[in-house]
């Protein structure tokens, strides 16, 4: 593919979209052309079935039926959305990905890994992100700062916010677990820092793992 496919994850609240639009501007100063995107999510299909899933209608049928429903958004969204982006050159910027269905359904809700192994082979059919950066704090400084935010908007919490906090510490854990078997894909990044700090550990990343994105900082019309 001509684009290079990079994935955020981590807890709630844990800053991925904050820093996905740091990065786009970024990137967008450099010329290079960057579509953002998310999970569940990214295209119409797949939104409908986040609306489903994130209002909870899906937990009575168990953590397996709801990682079938988030893989099912995940074709929707790489046919429609991930993979012509790729295809045309644009790098693609996406929030939370099959790493989330991992650590989420599989590490979570007890479904034996090599169930999600080959959930996962169906559903990406050799699509796989460049880098996944998984930015990683506390989890009850995430919670707190999502709650503000929802705080702010006068939203509430969803199907996934409202699991107890011992979900979300072993949430942390699974990520942390994942980085370490894919030490070549994933980057942790240390999200317990300020907005412009995490910006700059991320930036660092791309710079040593996808150069090409990122070695034309200098280019002879900034020079001039
Ligand atoms: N899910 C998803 C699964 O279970 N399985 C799957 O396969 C998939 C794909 C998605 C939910 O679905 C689950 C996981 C999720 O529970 P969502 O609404 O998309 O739900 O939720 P999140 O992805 O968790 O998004 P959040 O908005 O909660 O978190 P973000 O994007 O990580 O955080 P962000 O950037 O919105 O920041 C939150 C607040 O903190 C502040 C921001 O300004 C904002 O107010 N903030 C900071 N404050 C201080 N210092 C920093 N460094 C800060 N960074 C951000």
């Amino acid at each position: 593919m001509a684009g290079c496919f990079i994935t955020f994850e981590g807890g709630e609240g844990a800053g991925k979209s904050t820093q996905i639009e740091r990065l786009k501007n970024r990137l967008e100063r450099l010329a290079q052309p960057v579509l953002v995107t998310r999970e569940p999510g990214g295209s119409p299909h797949a939104e409908e079935i986040r609306a489903f899933i994130l209002g909870g209608h899906a937990k009575h049928l168990g953590p397996f039926a709801e990682a079938l429903m988030f893989a099912a958004a995940r074709i929707d969204h790489l046919d429609q959305t991930i993979v012509p982006a790729l295809r045309s050159g644009t790098h693609v910027l996406c929030d939370r990905f099959a790493d989330s269905t991992r650590a989420y359904q599989g590490s979570l809700g007890n479904i034996d890994k090599g169930l999600i192994d080959r959930l996962e082979k169906v559903t990406l059919q050799g699509v796989k992100p460049d880098l996944t950066l998984i930015l990683d704090l506390p989890a009850e400084i995430g919670l707190a700062r999502a709650g503000a935010r929802q705080a702010r908007k006068g939203e509430g919490a969803d199907r996934f916010e409202e699991e107890d906090i011992s979900f979300h510490q072993s949430l942390r854990q699974a990520y942390l677990s994942i980085a370490e078997a894919e030490p070549k894909r994933c980057v942790v990044v240390d999200a317990n820092q300020d907005l412009d700090e995490v910006e700059t550990a991320i930036w660092a990343a791309l710079c040593e793992r996808l150069p090409q994105m990122t070695e034309h900082a200098v280019r002879p019309l900034d020079v001039a």
